[in-house]
C-alpha cells in the first residue's frame, strides 16, 4: 500500500499535481502517515502512551487523527502538499468530506480543471460494499458543481470484513462492483507483486490526470493477524489463515526477487532492516520523554484564522441600507429582456407580486433569502447553496434560476448580476443523496 500512495503522490507531482487530500480507515493507518505524511514516529509513538488528553477535543483515538505537509519529492524536485484527513469510526462517512474539501481547495485555487488538486480515498473491502455512502459519493463525481475530477479509490481488499467472508458480506462478484455505476475503470492487483502494485499506482494517476474520471485500485491481499491486535483469526477462517501462516511477508518475497536479479545482495537487505529498526528503537526512546499531547500537531487543514477568537456575546453588524435592499429588491423582481429570454407566465405573475410586496414595504420568505444572499454577494461573500431543488425551491417560492419557455437549457440565473463585483454564487440541484 506504501509503494502504491508513494507512486501515485510521485507521479501525480511529475504531472503537475500540487495537492492530496487523503482519506483512509484504520487498517494500515499508522504505517501511512509516517511512510507517505512523513509523520513523525515520535508523535505516534507518544499517542501510545498512557497520557492525559491535556486539550478538549484531543481525546479521539489514535487512529483516527489526521495530519498535513508539504513534502518535497526528491524523484521530481517538486513540492506537495498532502493531507491525511481525520475520520470518525464511522466507516466511509469521510469519503464525502473529503470529495468535499478537494472541491473547497480547487475552488479558492482557482483550479477550474482539477490540474492541481484531487482526492485519494482508501477503502476497506467490506465497507466499500456495504456503506450506502460509497455510492453516494461516487454519484456526486461527475455532477456540475459537484465533480473533483476524478478521485482515486483504493480498496484495501483483504477478504475479510472483521469476521465476514465477502460470500456472506456483498451479492456482487467483486467487493470495487458499486464504481461499475460511475463506468469507472477498476484495476485489480495483487498485493504481494509490488513491481505490479507501482505499475497500476501509475496507470491509476496518469488516467485521472488525464481524463478527469474516477478510477479504482483493488488492492487485493490479506491481514496476516486478525481485525485487531486482540483477535484470533483462527476462530472463523480457520484455513485461510492456515495458509497464510504459510506465507512469506512482501519485504521478503521482494528481497529474494531482487537478490534473484543481482541488483542486491544478504548485505545490503540486513543493512536497511537494521537501519529501520534503529529509527524506530530512536524515536520510540524520543516519545518516552513527551509528556504531553497538542491536538495542534494533529491539525489536517490548515486554516488562518479560522480559530481566532470571537466574542460570541457580541453580535455584528449585519444590516443593509435601504438603498442596497431597493437596489436587490428591484433587480430580484425583474424579468430579463422579454426579446431575448422568454419567461413563463406564472414567473411573470411571481415577479409582479414581488413587485407590489416591495412597493408595500414588506418582504416575504423568498424575499428575505434573497435580501440576504444579495447583500452577502455583494460583500464579495461567495456562497455555495446545493442540494434537490434548490434552484427553484421546493415549494416554488425561489426561483433563483429562471428556464427559457422556447430554448432548452437556457437559463438565467437571476442573483449572478446583481453587482458587476460581487462573489460568486454557487447554486446547485444535486442528487438525491442526503448523508453524502
Ligand atoms: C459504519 C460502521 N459499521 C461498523 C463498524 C465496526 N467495524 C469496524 S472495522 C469493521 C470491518 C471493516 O471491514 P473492511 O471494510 O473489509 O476493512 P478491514 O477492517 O478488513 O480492513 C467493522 C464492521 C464501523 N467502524 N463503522
Amino acid at each position: 500500500m506504501i509503494v502504491m500512495l508513494e507512486e501515485i503522490v510521485d507521479s501525480g507531482t511529475r504531472l503537475g499535481v500540487e495537492s492530496i487530500v487523503m482519506a483512509m480507515q484504520h487498517r494500515g493507518r499508522l504505517n501511512m502517515l509516517v511512510n507517505v505524511c512523513r509523520k513523525q514516529l515520535t508523535d505516534i509513538f507518544a499517542q501510545f502512551k498512557p497520557m492525559e488528553p491535556k486539550e478538549p477535543g484531543s481525546g479521539d483515538i489514535k487512529y483516527h487523527l489526521g495530519t498535513y505537509i508539504h513534502r518535497f519529492i526528491r524523484r521530481t524536485n517538486r513540492y506537495i502538499k498532502v493531507s491525511m484527513s481525520a475520520n470518525p469510526s464511522h466507516l466511509e462517512v469521510v469519503s464525502p468530506v473529503v470529495v468535499g474539501k478537494t472541491k473547497a481547495e480547487q475552488f479558492w485555487k482557482g483550479d477550474n480543471t482539477g490540474d492541481k488538486v484531487m482526492a485519494i480515498i482508501m477503502h476497506g473491502d467490506a465497507a466499500f460494499t456495504g456503506q450506502g455512502v460509497v455510492f453516494e459519493t461516487m454519484h456526486l463525481s461527475n455532477l456540475p458543481d459537484f465533480d473533483t475530477y476524478g478521485s482515486i479509490h483504493i480498496v484495501c481488499n483483504n477478504q475479510i470484513g472483521y469476521t465476514t467472508d465477502p460470500r456472506f458480506a456483498r451479492s456482487s462478484p467483486y467487493c470495487s462492483d458499486c464504481a461499475k455505476c460511475v463506468d469507472a475503470p477498476v484495476l485489480h492487483v495483487n498485493a504481494d507483486d509490488a513491481e505490479a502494485v507501482a505499475h497500476v499506482a501509475r496507470v491509476a494517476i496518469e488516467f485521472r490526470c488525464k481524463f478527469k474520471k474516477d478510477v479504482v485500485l483493488d488492492f487485493v491481499c490479506y491481514r496476516r493477524f486478525g481485525h485487531s491486535e486482540e483477535d484470533e483469526p483462527m476462530f472463523t477462517q480457520p484455513f485461510m489463515y492456515k495458509k497464510i501462516r504459510q506465507m512469506e511477508t512482501v519485504d521478503k518475497k521482494y528481497a529474494a526477487k531482487l537478490k534473484s536479479e543481482g541488483v542486491v545482495n544478504d548485505a545490503d537487505i540486513k543493512h536497511w532492516e537494521k537501519e529501520y529498526m534503529d529509527t524506530l528503537n530512536l524515536h520510540f526512546e524520543l516519545a518516552k520523554k513527551v509528556t504531553k499531547l497538542s491536538i495542534m500537531d494533529w491539525i489536517d487543514t490548515p486554516w488562518t484564522g479560522f480559530f481566532e477568537a470571537v466574542d460570541p456575546k457580541k453580535i455584528q453588524d449585519t444590516g443593509i441600507s435601504n438603498a442596497t435592499i431597493n437596489t436587490i429588491s428591484n433587480h430580484f423582481c425583474k424579468a430579463p429582456e422579454p426579446w431575448a429570454f422568454e419567461v413563463h407566465k406564472g414567473i411573470n405573475r411571481i415577479l409582479a407580486a414581488r413587485a407590489k410586496m416591495v412597493k408595500e414595504g414588506i418582504a416575504d420568505w423568498a424575499m428575505g433569502e434573497a435580501l440576504a444572499y444579495g447583500s452577502l454577494l455583494r460583500d464579495r461573500i461567495h456562497i455555495r447553496f446545493t442540494g434537490e431543488d434548490v434552484e427553484r425551491g421546493t415549494m416554488a417560492h425561489r426561483h433563483h434560476v429562471l428556464h427559457h419557455q422556447g430554448v432548452d437549457g437556457a437559463t438565467y440565473r437571476v442573483l449572478d448580476q446583481l453587482y458587476p463585483d460581487q462573489a460568486r454564487y454557487s447554486l446547485h440541484n444535486s442528487s438525491l443523496c442526503e448523508f453524502g
